[in-house]
C-alpha cells in the first residue's frame, strides 16, 4: 500500500479524501491554492502545498505545480477527485510519465471515454444499449446527413463529440432546420473542444438520467454497484440524487449493470466509473461514462456498504481485487442533496463568511463537508458546500430522515439552497418518485 498520496483537489472531497486515507494509515498531502490556505481540511493533513493563486488555472488546474508538489513531498501517488483534472488524459499521463501512479483509470481509458463517439462504440460493442444514432461521427455530405436524420426520426440532437455533460450539443425538430444546426454545433465544437467532429442521436423528450456504479481492477475484474437515479437537476447540475431509482423494475437494472461490468472487462477498465443512461418508457439508453469518482458516490457507499474511495486507493496500488457481484447486496435507501451557497430563488453565488454552521445528526445521517463556522466560502469556485446525505431501510424512511435533518441544519452569513431542499421534499410528485430531467426547471418556471 501506498504511505503517501497527494489530493490534487479542494474543499468537500479533498476531506473526503483524506478519511479513507487516514483510515487506511496512509499520509495525506493537500495541496491549495491561496484563496484555501485557511480550510481546516488543509491544516488536518500532515503536509499541505500551496500551489499558486485562487484562479484554478493557476492553481488547482496547474499540472506543473501539481507535479512539483508531488516530487518535494515525496508522495507515491496522486488522487485527482472530481471536476479540475480528474477527466484530463494529459494530466493522467504526465502523472505517470514523472513517476507518480495516477488514481484513476489509464490516459488510454479516459481519451476514449472523453471523446463520446469512441465511448458510444465502445458500449455497442460490449452490448450496453444505446441511443440510436449515426452510430459514429457524421459525414460533411449534407444529403447524407439528411438521410441520417431522417433514418433516425425527429426530433434529433446534435452532440460534439468532444463534448459532454451538456456542453456543446442542439436539438433539431425539422429537416429544414438540420444542416444549419450542424454546422453551428461543428464550429463551437472546434472552438470549445479542438474537435470538430459532432454525432446525431435521437432525442429523448422527457427521460429520467440513471447512472450505474462500477469498479474494475484493469485486469478483466469489475463490479457494478447499483444505479443513481440523478433526474433532479438544473442546467445540468444535479441537487438531489437517490439510489436505488424509484420505480425501474429490477431485474431490467440486473441486466443493464451486468452489461457494464462486462463492459469495464472487455476495455480492461481501471478504477471507479460511471455509465450514464437516459431512461424513457421502460428502456435504458447509454449517453456517457464518466472516468472518475462523483459527486454523488456518497449514495452507492450508504446502499452498498462499500467505501468506493478506498477501493479506488487499493485498486491503484495494485491490490488484489476482491470484490466479487455476489457479495455486493444492495440495501436501503438513500438520498444526497447537494447543499450549495447560493440564492434559493435566484440561484446566484453567496460567498462569504459562515457565521452559524449548525449540523444535523441521528441515525442515518451523514453529512460530507468542509465547511465550519467561520469559514469563508471563497468565490473562485463551485458553490457546493455540503452534501447531505440521508439513509433509511426504505426510501420513504430516507425521505423522512431528510426532511428532518434539513430542518435542524442551521446555516448563517451566506445563503443556501436549503429552502429549495425542503420544498422538494414536499413536493407530491418528488415524493412519488421517478420525476423527469426536466422536471426541476419545469417546477420553478411555476414558482413565483
Ligand atoms: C440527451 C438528451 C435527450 N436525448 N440525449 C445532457 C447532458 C449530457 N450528459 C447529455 N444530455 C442529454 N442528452 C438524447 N439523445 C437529453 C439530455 C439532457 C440531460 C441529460 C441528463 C441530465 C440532464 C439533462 C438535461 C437536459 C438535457
Amino acid at each position: 500500500m501506498f504511505e503517501k498520496i497527494l489530493i490534487a483537489n479542494r474543499g468537500e472531497i479533498a476531506l473526503r479524501i483524506q478519511r479513507a486515507c487516514r483510515e487506511m494509515g496512509i499520509k495525506t498531502v493537500v495541496v491549495h491554492s491561496e484563496a484555501d490556505r485557511e480550510a481546516k481540511y488543509v491544516r488536518l493533513a500532515d503536509e499541505s502545498v500551496c500551489i499558486g493563486p485562487a484562479s484554478p488555472r493557476d492553481s488547482y488546474l496547474n499540472m506543473p505545480a501539481l507535479i512539483s508538489a508531488a516530487e518535494v513531498t515525496d508522495a507515491e501517488a496522486i488522487h485527482p477527485g472530481y471536476g479540475f483534472l480528474s477527466e484530463n488524459a494529459d494530466f493522467a499521463d504526465r502523472v505517470e510519465k514523472s513517476g507518480f501512479v495516477f488514481i484513476g483509470p489509464r490516459p488510454e481509458s479516459i481519451r476514449t471515454m472523453g471523446d463520446k463517439v469512441c465511448a458510444k462504440q465502445a458500449m455497442i460493442a460490449a452490448g450496453v444499449p444505446v441511443v440510436p444514432g449515426s452510430g459514429g461521427a457524421l459525414p460533411d455530405d449534407s444529403a447524407e446527413i439528411q438521410r441520417i436524420a431522417e433514418q433516425v426520426g425527429y426530433p434529433v440532437i446534435i452532440k460534439a463529440a468532444g463534448g459532454g455533460g451538456g456542453r456543446g450539443m442542439r436539438v433539431v425538430y425539422e429537416a429544414s432546420a438540420l444542416i444549419n444546426a450542424v454546422a453551428m454545433t461543428r464550429t463551437e465544437a472546434e472552438v470549445a473542444f479542438n474537435n470538430p467532429e459532432v454525432y446525431l442521436e435521437k432525442f429523448l423528450e422527457n427521460p429520467r438520467h440513471i447512472e450505474i456504479q462500477v469498479l474494475a481492477d484493469g485486469e478483466g475484474k469489475a463490479v457494478w454497484l447499483g444505479e443513481r437515479d440523478c433526474s433532479m437537476q438544473r442546467r445540468h447540475q444535479k441537487i438531489i440524487e437517490e439510489a436505488p431509482a424509484p420505480g425501474v423494475e429490477r431485474a431490467l437494472i440486473e441486466r443493464i449493470g451486468e452489461r457494464c461490468a462486462e463492459a469495464c472487462c472487455q476495455m480492461r477498465y481501471r478504477g471507479a466509473g460511471t455509465f450514464e443512461f437516459l431512461y424513457e418508457n421502460g428502456e435504458f439508453f447509454f449517453i456517457e461514462m464518466n472516468t472518475r469518482i462523483q459527486v454523488e458516490h456518497t449514495i452507492t457507499e450508504m446502499i452498498t456498504g462499500i467505501d468506493l474511495v478506498q477501493q479506488q486507493i487499493r485498486i491503484a496500488a495494485g491490490e488484489k481485487f476482491t470484490l466479487r457481484q455476489r457479495d455486493i447486496h444492495l440495501r436501503g435507501h438513500a438520498i444526497e442533496c447537494r447543499i450549495n451557497a447560493e440564492d434559493p430563488y435566484k440561484f446566484t453565488p453567496s460567498p462569504g463568511k459562515v457565521t452559524n454552521w449548525h449540523v444535523p445528526g441521528g441515525p442515518g445521517v451523514r453529512m460530507d463537508s468542509h465547511v465550519f463556522t467561520g469559514y469563508t466560502v471563497p468565490p473562485y469556485y463551485d458553490s457546493m458546500v455540503a452534501k447531505l446525505i440521508t439513509y433509511g431501510d426504505d426510501r420513504h424512511q430516507a425521505m423522512m430522515r431528510m426532511d428532518i435533518a434539513l430542518s435542524e441544519m442551521i446555516v448563517e452569513g451566506v445563503r443556501t439552497n436549503i429552502p429549495l431542499h425542503r420544498e422538494l421534499l414536499q413536493d407530491a410528485n418528488f415524493i412519488e418518485g421517478g420525476t423527469s430531467i426536466h422536471y426541476l426547471e419545469h417546477k420553478l418556471a411555476q414558482r413565483t
